[in-house]
């Protein structure tokens, strides 16, 4: 059973990713955002880049989000995502390095192996954060070691807090925006 802090968290991500608000994750959400990214980077829909970006959230929804879906129905409901959530082991450090890597990827969208902060930017955006502190905030609070990208350790680690941290005072409840 998640603390109510927790479930909080895990709610305000549901709720972020679901671009539709119809109160389910389905893969057209998840397009949603890649299309909204990749319109921001300035790519067109006929532009390659464009095309590689929603592959990167296809392949997030499909090997990582849609195991959620417990009862199959291609959709997964507030309620199958806090029982992932639930059922994520924060000792798990290679399973969750592994699970991480589908959104990292989606974040580096460069592919350079490291977020920047223009990345981060454009992604907090599309998931409607739209203050620019706040992003600052929240993007220096993840690159602990201050060379001004987020690595994939530091990600892993945002996110494994994100998730799992009961501290109240723990920056990485911003890591999807204003908390
Ligand atoms: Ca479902
Ligand atoms: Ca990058
Ligand atoms: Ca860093």
């Amino acid at each position: 059973m998640l603390s109510p802090f927790v479930q909080r968290k895990v709610a305000m991500a549901f709720y972020k990713y679901d671009q539709s608000k119809n109160g389910l994750l389905e893969k057209e959400d998840l397009l949603l955002i890649g299309k909204k990214v990749a319109a921001s980077f300035g790519f067109k829909e006929s532009d390659s880049k464009y095309q590689e970006i929603l592959e990167k959230y296809t392949l997030a929804w499909d090997r990582y989000l849609s195991a959620a879906d417990t009862d199959g129905d291609g959709k997964v409901s507030l309620v199958e995502f806090l029982e992932a959530r639930a059922n994520m082991d924060s000792s798990q450090i290679e399973k969750n390095l592994e699970y991480n890597k589908y959104m990292f990827d989606c974040l580096d969208v460069d592919g350079s192996g490291t977020i920047s902060f223009k990345e981060y930017q454009i992604s907090l955006k599309a998931l409607g954060e739209t203050n620019e502190e706040n992003i600052k905030f929240a993007f220096d609070s993840i690159d602990t070691n201050k060379d001004g990208t987020i690595s994939r350790d530091e990600y892993a680690k945002v996110r494994s807090n994100y998730f799992n941290s009961e501290d109240i005072e723990d920056p990485s409840k911003w890591c999807y925006g204003a908390f």
